[in-house]
């Protein structure tokens, strides 16, 4: 189970943010330190998930759906194509253990991987 994190707040609701998609289980927001023109992190609403490993064991249609969501912000604010980076474990650079997708798109720099 994911501590209580930043992104738990946002899923809440209990912390506010800018809405850019949300479905049933999903919430997509833009990311607070943007490295891209399109930068927007994509989490699932519920807690239970730390990183996309144990998302992705657990509830493979949940990773699915935030995929599509991914591909839907991408068609709209891009081209319809874009880079997804989970990071996964501290040492991969991971700061927020509530899993979340980073959907980059638009022009950035290509050796940029977060
Ligand atoms: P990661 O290193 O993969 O855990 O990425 C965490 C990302 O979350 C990082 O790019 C910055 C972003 N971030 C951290 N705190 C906040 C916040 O309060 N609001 C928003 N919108 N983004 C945040």
């Amino acid at each position: 189970m994911a501590q209580d994190t930043i992104f738990g707040k946002i899923a809440s609701g209990e912390i506010p943010v800018e809405i850019l998609a949300e479905t049933e289980r999903v919430v997509a927001f833009p990311d607070i330190a943007p490295q891209a023109p399109v930068h927007i992190l994509v989490i699932p609403k519920t807690s239970q998930y730390e990183n996309v490993a144990e998302l992705a064991a657990a509830d493979p249609e949940l990773l699915a759906e935030m995929i599509a969501v991914a591909k839907r912000l991408a068609d709209e604010r891009a081209n319809g194509e874009f880079r997804i980076i989970f990071n996964n474990g501290a040492s991969a650079g991971q700061t927020v253990f509530h899993v979340h997708a980073h959907v980059l798109a638009g022009e950035f720099e290509e050796r940029s991987l977060i």
